[in-house]
C-alpha cells in the first residue's frame, strides 16, 4: 500500500462514523470456530469442550488399607469433557468437608488411574499441601481451585500434570497434585510454585514432592525429593 493510499484511509477513517454490526463474526481461515451457547441461538444449550476428557474417582477405605486391598475400593464415578458437566457434578456430589475421614476424591485425566501402578504415574511423583482441620469449609474452594486449574490446563507443563486427589483424614485434608515425572527438578518446580499460587498459600509455606516409587517402597511417603 502507497503512503498516499494509507493516508487517504486514515483521513476517511476519521470521518466516518463505523457501523454497528451485529451479525456473527466472519471466521477467518485457520481459525478455529469458538463453540459457545450462542452457537445455538434457539435451544442455548450448546456445550463448552474441555481440551480433554477427564474422570472422577471417590474411594474410601473404611479399615486401614493395605497395597494389595487398596484399589478394591477405588470407585470410578464419572468422565467429562465439557464445562458445564463439570459444574453439573461438582454441584451433585457431596463435599469434602461432608465426607468421612479416610476418603479421597481424585480428579485425573480419562484413562490414567489414581494409582501409582498406572504407567503414567510409574515414574512420577506428587505435590503434597497438608491443611490442618480447622480449614474447614474451606478446603472445598481449594479443590475447586484445584479442580479448575487441572481442566482448564492451567500449569505451563501440563502434560506433566495426571491429576489431584483430595484427601479426608481424622486429624487433617490433604491436598495432593500427581505428574507423570518425578526427575526433573525443574518442571517438578514449577508445577509446584503453581500449585502453591493456585491454592493463594503463604510463600513462605513450604510444600513437598515426592515419589510415587518411595511411597510404594515404604508404604507411606516419607521421602521428600523436592521442596518450594
Ligand atoms: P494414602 O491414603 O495415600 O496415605 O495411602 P495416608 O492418607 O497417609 O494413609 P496412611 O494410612 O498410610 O497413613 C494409604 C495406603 O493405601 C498406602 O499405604 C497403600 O497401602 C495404599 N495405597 C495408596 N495409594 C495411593 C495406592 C496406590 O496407588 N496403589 C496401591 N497399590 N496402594 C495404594
Amino acid at each position: 500500500m502507497s503512503t498516499e493510499h494509507v493516508e487517504t484511509s486514515l483521513a476517511s477513517q476519521e470521518t466516518q462514523v463505523p457501523e454497528e454490526n451485529h451479525s456473527t463474526p466472519e471466521i477467518l481461515e485457520g481459525e478455529k470456530e469458538m463453540v459457545t451457547v450462542f452457537s445455538d441461538p434457539v435451544n442455548f444449550n450448546v456445550k463448552h469442550p474441555l481440551h480433554s476428557q477427564w474422570t472422577m474417582w471417590y474411594d474410601n477405605p473404611g479399615k486401614k488399607a493395605n497395597q494389595a486391598s487398596w484399589s478394591q475400593n477405588l470407585k470410578e464415578v464419572i468422565t467429562f469433557d465439557t464445562v458445564e458437566d463439570f459444574w453439573g457434578i461438582y454441584n451433585n456430589v457431596v463435599r469434602p468437608s461432608d465426607l468421612s475421614p479416610g476418603s479421597n476424591y481424585h480428579l485425573f485425566k480419562a484413562g490414567i488411574k489414581p494409582m501409582w501402578e498406572d504407567s503414567s504415574n510409574a515414574n512420577g511423583g506428587k505435590w503434597v499441601v497438608q491443611l490442618p482441620k480447622k480449614t474447614g469449609e474451606h478446603i472445598n474452594t481449594l479443590w475447586l481451585y484445584i479442580m479448575l486449574e487441572c481442566i482448564g490446563e492451567g500449569f505451563q507443563y501440563e502434560n506433566e500434570v495426571c491429576g489431584g486427589v483430595v484427601s479426608i483424614r481424622k486429624g487433617f485434608y490433604r491436598i495432593s497434585l500427581w505428574t507423570r515425572i518425578s526427575d526433573d527438578k525443574e518442571i517438578c518446580e514449577s508445577i509446584g510454585r503453581h500449585l502453591k499460587n493456585t491454592l493463594s498459600l503463604n510463600p513462605n509455606q513450604m510444600i513437598e514432592f515426592q515419589s510415587h516409587a518411595d511411597a510404594a517402597k515404604s508404604g507411606s511417603c516419607n521421602k521428600d525429593l523436592y521442596t518450594v
